[in-house]
């Protein structure tokens, strides 16, 4: 039976997998339940936002009632935050201290890493951030880390592909995080909750890794790994792939006959509007917003458009008011 589900309701999806916030996930949740067709097809559906609902109210009470510092709880910073996270040795500080300048501890033994560190990466003219995380296995987690790993933008699976354990690492992770619902791994995935994710083979400068490779890529034909070496190969690529995985477009402000402000690009959702950038640069803006003019994906330089334009990385957008 099909659920039927509208563009509205696809869209306060959206809204949930975009929220940052237990309220503004509370919000998008109750959208949901609201707009989500009432019949037989969506029962399973329904329950799910249910108890995803009363998971939130208890999740928000235990904050409330939470004392103190959480150092599993990273706060956002730079234009996504990526989460690493990987068996023990696998090459998740080491690959955190090649991007950014963040103090991490690199040893070759393993459980080196205690709590999250996070570290700033620059990519082109923004900066993204990553966030080194203690080691997991199929049987193990530290608590408070599937917090974090649900929080990310977008999680960042490491995979010694130096190690003969290689295949046993990449199915123990996927295992591992799809259990604790942090990512969806199901054909159907028609529930809103899981985090993006991106799978990197580390370790490729190791003489072991080229054979590993092969055999990892033969057995699950249906994964992508970005091949990796926290000594260079791969590091561009992967800087790249993450900017493109975070669905983010990057929009300058210009002032009226001024030239744009090109230092700290907003970072928005791909598919933003005028509007929305509007709203990003001030919440009284929207009301006054007559139209706007852009530059890059306009016809020409600096065409008039209206406000529910769509923009798109790297435009440069004068509010007109
Ligand atoms: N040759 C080579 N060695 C690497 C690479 N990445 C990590 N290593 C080595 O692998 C060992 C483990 O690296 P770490 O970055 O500490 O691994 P980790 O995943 O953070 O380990 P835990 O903190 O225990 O989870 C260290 O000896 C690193 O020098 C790589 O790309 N190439
Ligand atoms: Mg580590």
């Amino acid at each position: 039976m099909s659920a039927n589900l509208t563009p509205q309701y696809h869209a306060a999806v959206d809204r949930y997998r975009q929220a940052r916030t237990i309220e503004d996930r509370e919000a998008a949740l109750l959208e949901m339940l609201a707009l989500i067709p009432k019949h037989k097809a969506t029962e399973k559906l329904q329950a799910d936002i249910k108890r995803r609902l009363s998971r939130l109210k208890e999740e928000s009470k235990k904050k409330k009632t939470a004392k103190g510092f959480d150092p599993f709880a990273v706060e956002r910073e730079g234009a996504g935050q990526i989460v690493l996270a990987g068996y023990p040795n696998s090459g998740k500080s080491a690959l955190v201290g090649a991007l950014t300048r963040a103090r991490v501890k690199v040893t070759d033994y393993p459980y080196a890493t205690a709590l999250p560190v996070s570290g700033m990466m620059p990519y082109e003219d923004t900066y993204i951030q990553l966030v080194d995380t203690p080691p997991v296995t199929i049987e193990a987690i530290p608590p408070g880390l599937t917090g974090t790993f649900k929080a990310a933008d977008l999680l960042l699976v490491i995979v010694d592909a130096a190690s003969p354990e290689c295949l046993d690492q990449l199915e123990g992770m996927l295992q591992l995080l799809q259990k604790r619902e942090v990512i969806d791994l199901s054909e159907e995935g028609e529930i809103a909750d899981s985090v993006p994710f991106m799978i990197a083979a580390s370790k490729i400068d190791l003489p072991e890794s080229g054979e590993n490779l092969q055999l990892l890529q033969e057995l699950r034909p249906d994964l992508h790994l970005e091949p990796i070496s926290c000594h260079g190969s791969g590091l561009d690529q992967l800087r790249q792939k993450i900017f493109e995985a975070l669905g983010v477009i990057r929009v300058y402000g210009k002032a009226p006959g001024r030239d744009p402000d090109r230092e700290k690009p907003f970072i928005l959702r791909k598919g933003s509007t005028v509007l929305d950038f509007a709203e990003m640069v001030h919440k009284d803006i929207p009301r006054k917003l007559k139209s706007a003019l852009v530059w890059g994906s306009s016809r020409f330089d600096g065409q008039a458009v209206a406000r529910d334009y769509p923009l798109e990385d790297r435009d440069i957008v004068e509010l007109q008011l």
